[in-house]
């Protein structure tokens, strides 16, 4: 990131995360409830276990905001774990009870999962210190900070959506078929599993049901896409600005999403070049503009004005209820990977996370082009570049 940067803290079944956004202008209007609704639209979803029905994940702000609006300096909210309250013993931060963090403690790490990876690195004999942070209630706290850079973002005309299209294997109709940004307007998002087409509802259901009985899990694949997005964001003159990198970095990053397509690019791999880019064309009204959007909205590592559409990959997650062959770390004989309440699949939620990344890095984006210290500034930088833009 260049101007935007995004600090959490915080263990799953701690007292609280921590989040801290720094960069964003003064001048800001915040919207609470709209953070709010978008950290319960995370918590929504078909598959998600127990803990979600315990929290009621809300952001407290506690600094860079006065009435309701950012002051320029970095925003620190926190989103109280209510779980908490029954792990005390085991997840006090400055005292645990003995015998109560024995009875939690994990020495059979799950394949898939960072315990044993994380274990090894970091020398913890408690494998607890390691699934604690690097559990996915996390992201709790990205999807708070992503609603403060969807407002910003909103400020300047841009939208950003997404749309699950495929959870196990069952996929939506016309799997093969490129999809828009107008299919993710279409995502009811009152559906638990807020899908670009509602058709498959029912053989989803069946689907997450029958995993969830037999003591497995789901992963699947989700659309993301911005709306509104000027060209010229990102920069193709050095690695590290390259925009699309630095998306795939974000949305990788996300728990269990192990791969990214921008655009149509995992199928423009199998296609020759003639069928794989989009034409160039310009009108006095649209400017320059395309017919199709085979790129994703992105060109060079630079936003073409089109919209920017990525596919994610989730694979399941790697907590199952009869644990994967694994060993005990005490003794080093084979042992079942130990349980831990968990989801059957979070593959909705994924996509409102993934929104959330797509607004922190399309934000830092648009900042690191704009500079600016206010909102109005930022204004009046990105009027200009537009202007200029609509000339050449
Ligand atoms: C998670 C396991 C479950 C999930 C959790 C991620 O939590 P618990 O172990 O308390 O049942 O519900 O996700 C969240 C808490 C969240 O807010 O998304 C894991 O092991 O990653």
């Amino acid at each position: 990131m260049s101007r935007l940067f995004l600090s959490t803290a915080g263990e799953s079944h701690g007292p609280l995360l921590t989040g801290v956004l720094t960069g964003l202008p003064a001048g800001l209007r915040v919207d609470a409830a709209a953070v709010d609704a978008d950290l319960a639209r995370r918590q929504h979803g078909y598959g998600r276990g127990g803990r979600m029905r315990i929290e009621r994940d809300r952001a407290r702000f506690t600094g860079g905001l006065r009435g309701g609006e950012t002051l320029g300096g970095p925003v620190a909210f926190e989103i109280a774990n209510l779980d908490h309250a029954v792990w005390e013993k085991v997840m006090g931060p400055l005292e645990v009870d003995a015998d109560a963090a024995a009875r939690r403690r994990l020495s059979s790490p799950r394949p898939g999962h960072a315990d044993l990876a994380g274990g090894l690195k970091y020398g913890r004999r408690d494998l607890r210190d390691v699934l604690e942070r690097a559990s996915a209630r996390e992201t709790a706290a990205r999807v708070a900070a992503g609603a403060l850079c969807r407002q910003l973002l909103a400020a300047f005309g841009v939208t950003i959506r997404s749309g699950v299209l495929s959870i196990g294997a069952v996929t939506v109709p016309d799997a093969g078929r490129p999809r828009s940004f107008d299919d993710l307007l279409a995502v009811d998002e009152t559906s638990p599993f807020r899908l670009v087409d509602r058709s498959v509802e029912e053989e989803m259901k069946a689907a997450v049901d029958a995993a969830a009985r037999a003591g497995d899990t789901l992963g699947g694949t989700i659309l993301a896409g911005a709306r509104g997005v000027p060209p010229g964001l990102g920069s193709h003159v050095s690695w590290e600005d390259k925009l699309d990198g630095r998306l795939a970095r974000a949305l990788m990053s996300i728990p269990s999403v192990k791969a990214v397509s921008l655009g149509e690019g995992v199928a423009n791999a199998f296609r020759s070049g003639s069928e794989a880019h989009d034409p160039i064309a310009w009108n006095a009204e649209r400017g320059y503009h395309r017919a199709t959007n085979r790129a994703g909205g992105l060109e060079g590592g630079i936003t073409n004005g089109e919209d920017v559409l990525v596919t994610i990959y989730q694979k399941p997650i790697s907590t199952l209820r009869d644990g994967l062959p694994s060993v005990d770390i005490d003794t080093k004989q084979p042992h079942r990977a130990q349980y831990e309440r968990s989801d059957v699949t979070a593959v909705p939620a994924c996509g409102v996370i993934a929104e959330a990344m797509l607004a922190l890095v399309l934000a830092d984006a648009l900042l690191t082009k704009t500079g600016g210290d206010s909102m109005e500034e930022c204004r009046r930088n990105l009027d200009g570049f537009v202007k200029a833009q609509k000339q050449y």
